[in-house]
Parts: structure tokens; sequence; C-alpha cells
């Protein structure tokens, strides 16, 4: 018997140790096979001897029976309530009122008061939790309690009986721990596991959580521990009702030598500046957190000017808060009006009474479609939860019910574009509903044209927003073949053009007349198609022509069957985009017009072919041998370095893709040539100490022209 009970104790020990490990260290020592065996075993050794149980066995964990109610219980000692600030100047104040305090009280002379660095600070993050109080007596958890007002709380010692992380015993640490240890600390959830019970949730068909905040109040105020049990529960401490002695920030350490979860960010810090500092590098750290904070907390860390400064109301003089601007605030909806986006994309947006949120004011918030309008149950008039965090978009959460008018409008998606009054339509298995206008929309049409101007596609320099709404509204340009119609006469006739400009503008679109098919394909702005697919798209096609006149759909059933080669890049979405674009005449003839005016582009022949070779032997000889083109430099990469004669590095990379090449823009063993101009610097040498081949723009050409590789 005295074996057993020896056991049993050794094995409570043990697990208690190694959870700790895990759970407030984040540093497990033995495989989670180890702990459920020795788990099982104190289990099965406590069914034999019901006597060995003890209240702290982590058996024990759930071992109650549903409460009927909370308990009121009354704090032994009150928890207190914590100052806050927003802005520098609160901090800067808050830290002269103490050493000022400190003055007062005589614990500073006045030559040390006026030092801004006299008094070092403990700096902790500010769990957006719920505050609680965890009694030990004699190293056993005895009691565990909300904070309420701060005098009486609710009784939650059965739920937190549950949190893994809390320990049940104290462990020895370094230092004994007093006789009785009321612990505070705050429950939470980490962010993943409350995406994951909200997941949960919806699957049965249960109430989601707002934020892992609510989900944590909701789960330790059950009644029923065994629910509890169920709920990814967290817990850290941040304090302790008796003085230790050694300052908050050495507090903290017997705190988690003794088991308890302390913050993993903290410091000690001096003077005002040292606190916004550490406030400024949580700012950064915030996002990458497990977890949501709502700002930091400032400690005086010695505990005997603690006590020198005391309280005012319930907040003691030596804590404060430096809040996070609220990344939550509620607003009033006053309309949703509809934004048509580049590719015709109908955007809801909320027209909002101007809020600050996340730290800056917003009026408008994206309510990103049809059925996200419904899901949040968001009608105009609404008092609605407005969300902005870090630099993300602003975005409606929610709607407030509780503060719903009795005149609220519902939302619904117009039927005709509020641009361009074309048919809105919205495809099946799409949340996003689109205009059919194309560059008849003058929403599209803008966004369209700067999207054919830009760098990456066909690339007229200095042609911006502004510009580009100058020509729209003076009737100038409609569709892209009209930027190579335009001349210095008409160009004159746009407010705060001057003869300079309107020379050097039509000089750009000069040079954007020679383009290549790839840029063109992808300046078109098709559905689906990237930079990248466009690159792969006109390899793989070669010609306008032969993208124009393919059928999609049966290409799309021949990739299924696995009868194409080439056209590895191109999924089923691409190609049915494809087919629409080239089968809408409008489109067409804007291809068409662009060529009419002069628009020109190198092709050659089609690469890929619809074959009736099987995969396996379908290599690059068999290619040859049916008569397939294959792109001079198919797979070798290229760096260009240094000023060529006659190409921009970008023309250069241009030819080099339109024959198959890679570039990259780092030399390393892959290279296969480093195209080298007047100039070139540490590229060359790396290339030369790789012994990667340099070439010269005129070996480049001669590449080209011989249709192999030198
Ligand atoms: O992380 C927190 N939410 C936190 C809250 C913290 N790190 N420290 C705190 N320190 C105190 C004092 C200084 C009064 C012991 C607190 C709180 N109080 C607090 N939480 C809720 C009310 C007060």
């Amino acid at each position: 018997m005295s074996a057993a009970r020896q056991r049993a104790q050794w094995l409570r020990e043990t697990l208690a140790r190694w959870s700790y490990q895990y759970h407030t260290l984040d540093e497990p020592s033995v495989p989670d096979a180890q702990y459920d065996q020795a788990y099982r075993e104190l289990q099965a050794l406590e069914a034999e001897h019901p006597d060995l149980i003890t209240p702290d066995s982590p058996t024990q964990r759930v071992g109650e029976k549903p409460v009927e109610f909370l308990k009121q219980v009354p704090h032994a000692t009150p928890m207190l309530s914590l100052g806050n600030g927003f802005e520098d100047q609160d901090i800067e104040q808050f830290d002269a009122r103490v050493r000022d305090w400190l003055l007062k009280a005589g614990v500073l002379n006045a030559a040390q008061a006026a030092d801004p660095l006299v008094v070092l600070y403990c700096a902790e993050l500010k769990y957006d939790g719920l505050a609680v109080t965890l009694r030990y007596e004699n190293g056993l958890l005895v009691q565990a309690a909300t904070r309420g007002d701060g005098s009486t709380g609710e009784d939650v010692t059965h739920n937190v009986r549950t949190i893994e992380v809390v320990p049940l015993r104290l462990l020895p640490g370094e230092r004994p721990h007093p006789e009785v240890l009321e612990v505070r600390g705050e429950v939470l959830m980490f962010n993943a596991d409350f995406e994951r019970l909200n997941q949960q949730q919806a699957e049965r068909g249960d109430k989601l959580f707002v934020n892992p905040r609510n989900a944590a109040a909701g789960s330790l105020r059950q009644l029923d521990p065994a629910l509890t049990a169920r709920r990814p529960l967290r817990f850290f401490a941040y304090g302790a009702n008796t003085k230790l002695g050694h300052g908050q920030f050495a507090m903290l350490d017997d705190l988690r030598g003794w088991g308890l979860p302390v913050s993993p960010r903290r410091a000690l810090v001096q003077g005002a500046a040292g606190l916004l500092d550490f406030y400024r590098q949580i700012q950064v750290e915030r996002k990458r957190l497990p977890f949501e904070i709502d700002g930091v907390v400032y400690k005086v860390n010695n505990e005997a000017w603690q006590d020198a400064l005391g309280f005012v109301a319930r907040a003691p003089r030596f804590a404060i808060a430096h809040k996070f601007p609220p990344q939550e605030v509620m607003t009033r909806l006053l309309d949703i009006e509809i934004q048509v986006g580049r590719t015709g994309a109908l955007t809801p947006v909320a027209r909002l009474d101007p809020v600050f949120v996340g730290g800056t004011t917003v009026s408008n918030a994206t309510l990103h479609n049809e059925d996200e309008i419904r899901r949040k149950d968001v009608h105009v008039g609404d008092m609605v939860v407005v969300r902005r965090a870090g630099d993300v978009i602003p975005e409606v959460v929610r709607a407030v019910a509780e503060f719903r008018p009795a005149q609220v409008t519902s939302f619904v998606m117009p039927t005709a574009c509020p641009v361009c009054g074309s048919e809105v339509v919205r495809e099946a298995n799409e949340a996003v509903a689109r205009c059919t206008g194309g560059f008849v929309c003058m929403a599209q049409r803008k966004q369209g044209l700067l999207h054919f101007a830009q760098r990456r596609a066909v690339m007229i320099d200095g042609l911006g927003e502004k510009l580009v709404d100058q020509l729209i509204e003076a009737n100038l340009v409609k569709a892209p073949a009209d930027f190579f119609t335009l001349s210095v006469e008409a160009l004159l006739r746009l407010e705060r053009m001057g003869q300079k400009s309107a020379e050097n503008l039509l000089a750009a679109i000069q040079a954007a007349r020679s383009t290549t098919l790839a840029r063109l394909v992808f300046g078109l702005g098709i559905r689906h198609v990237g930079e990248e697919t466009a690159r792969q798209l006109a390899l793989a096609f070669g010609s306008m022509k032969a993208l124009r006149e393919q059928d999609y759909t049966v290409l799309a059933q021949a990739k299924e069957a696995g009868q194409t080669q080439g056209l590895e890049g191109i999924g089923p979405e691409i190609l049915a985009s494809l087919q629409s674009y080239f089968s809408d005449p409008r489109q067409c003839k804007l291809i068409d017009d662009l060529r009419e005016v002069g628009v020109t582009w190198p092709e050659h022949e089609a690469r890929w072919k619809l074959e009736t070779l099987t995969q396996e032997n379908a290599d690059v000889d068999d290619l040859v041998q049916t008569g397939m083109a294959i792109p001079p430099l198919q797979g070798l990469s290229f760096v260009i370095t240094g000023t060529l004669p006659e190409l921009s590095r970008d023309q250069a990379a241009d030819l080099i893709r339109a024959h198959g090449g890679q570039v990259s823009s780092a030399v390393s063993k892959k290279t296969a040539y480093l195209l080298a101009g007047e100039a070139a610097g540490s590229k060359l040498a790396k290339a030369q100490e790789l012994g990667v081949k340099v070439i010269d723009e005129a070996a480049l050409r001669e590449m080209l022209a011989q249709g192999k590789p030198d």
C-alpha cells in the first residue's frame, strides 16, 4: 500500500513537472506518449485505491459535477484597477508623477527626482482576456475567482482547474512560495485555438464567438467544468497579492519557477524613454504574437517604492496601462455604395459615420460581397462594428442587433452596373458579381488603361492616374489603341500640359508601339491572366492569332486528358477566362484596333501542340520530331548586368523570355549565362568565380538568330 502511495505521488509530481515544461516553458521533455502512459498508470492506480486520489492529481482537473450557479466570492485582497493612457504624453506625465510622489514621500531627493531615468519599470504585455485570481494554500490550488468589481468576483474554481497550464499544486521553484499565495492573471484564448473553436461551432450549428476574449469569457463562466475542459483556455500570471521583496520583474520569475505561465515578453526599462521604446517594439511584434493584447502595462519595479506611491481610488499609482488604439469600434452604417474594379468586380463599400479605429479615422470599409453582408446581418442604418488591425483594410465585422433602429434597409446587389449600366452577372459558385461592360465601363476603362500602360505591361512611361483621368475626360482615349493616335496638338489641349511634357509622352507612346506578345496579353487585363501566365501563354502559343483561334473548351478537355504539352501552368480557370475573353467581339476589336494603329510584337511558331503522344514518350526529342518549335533559350537561366549597347535591361529580359529563357536577379551555379554590358560590377565577378559563361548583347542576338544557344 505504501508502495502504491509512493508511486502515485511520484506520478503526480512527474506529470506536473512534464506539464510545466510543456505548457509554461514551451520545452517538452518527454514525448506525449510517455506523458499519456504515466497518466494512465496514475488513473489505474487511483481506480484501484480511491483513497490515493488527491485534489492536485491531474486526473482531477474535471472532477466535479456542474455547479448550479456561480457563487459570489469576496476577494481576500481587493483586485485593483489599472489607470490607462494612449498618448506618449500620458506616459511621460505618468513617469513625472511617479518621481514627484517619490520625492514627496521622501524616497528620492530633489536631484534624483529630476533624473528622467531614475525609475526602473517592469514593462509587460497587456493581455486581452479576463482577470482572475488563483488562491494557493500550502501550494495547493484551492480557489479561482473572476475579478468581478474588484471586491467580489465569481467562483470559477471548477473551471480553472480544467485549464492545463494552471498548476494544481505549485512546483518547488528556487525560493519557497508563501503559505498563502494569491496569483493574479488573465485567462485567454490563443487566436489559432479561437479560429478552430469557431470552426467547430459552425460545423455543429452553434453560435460563433465574436473574438478570442469573448470566447474565453464564455468558456470560463460555464456551470459545467466538462464543457470548459473542452475549450482551449490559457492563463498568464501578472502579479500576486503579497510582495515577494525582489521587485515586480523578479516576482514574475518566481511565479514562473512555481509553475505559473508568465509573460513571454517583458523588460526592465529606465524612465519614460525606456517605456515608450518598449511600446514601439511591442507594436511591431504584436501581429506575430499568438494571442491578442490591447496594450502594454508598466509597473514601478521596486516594491518598497510601490508601497510609498499608494493608491488613487482603486488604482495603484505605481502602474499604468499604455493602450493601443482600439482595433474594433462601433459606428453607424450610413450607406452601402458599389465600387466597380478593373475586372468589373462589384464590391459593396460601407460609408460610415467617421470613427477613430486602429490609429486612423475611417469613413469607408469593405463589405467584401453580397453573401458576407447577409452573413454579417448588416443593413443600412445599423450600428456596426468596424475593425482595422495593423495595415489591413478596414472592414465591417458585424451589425450590433441591440442598437438596430426601427428603420433599416436591406442591401440588394444592383442588376445594372452603377457606372455604365451594363448587365451585372454573378457566375454560379462565385461570390463576386461583375459588370460585363469591359472597356465600355468607365470604372473598368480607367483601371484597364492604367493596367495596360503600366511598366510590367505595355509600358507607356509617365502615364499616371491623373493623366489617364484627363484623357478619358477629354474623350481622347476610350480603349488602348487610342493612346497610339494621340498627337502633340491634342495633348496640348489638356490642362497643365506643356509642349515638353506632351513631346515626352508621345515619345514614350512611340517606344511602347513595339512591344512583346507577353506584355500585350498581360496588358489586356484578361481575368486570371497575370504577368507570369501571360508569359507562359505567349511562349506556348507564339502568336495572337493562335491565341484567338483556339477553342479553349476543347483545349481544356485535352488538357484534362493529359494530351497537351507545354501548358503546365495554365489551369482550367484560366482557359475558361480566355474562352470568354476571345469570344467577345468587343475585346477582339480592341486587339485589331491595336494592330491597326501600328502596335507590333514579334511572333513565333506555337510551342505547344495538341498531341496524341503519351506523357511518357513526350520528351523533347519527340517534340522536335513531330515538328514542334522549341524556343531556343528553353530552360536557360540568364542574369543581366551593366549597360547594354542598344537594349535596355527590360528589353533584353523581354527578348530572353520571349524565346523561352528565364531571367533572374542573382548569379548562382544554376545561371547559364551572364549577359554583361558596360560597367558590370559584382555580378560579373561572381559569374567569373562560379565559371558562369559571360556573353554580350551581340552574342545574345547571335544565339537568337541561330535558333540555339552557342
Ligand atoms: O495583462 C493584463 N491585462 C494586466 C492586467 C497586467 N499585465 N498587469 C496588471 N496589473 C494590475 C495591477 C498593477 C493593478 C496589479 C493588470 C491589472 N492590474 C488589471 N487587470 C484588470 C484590472 C486590473
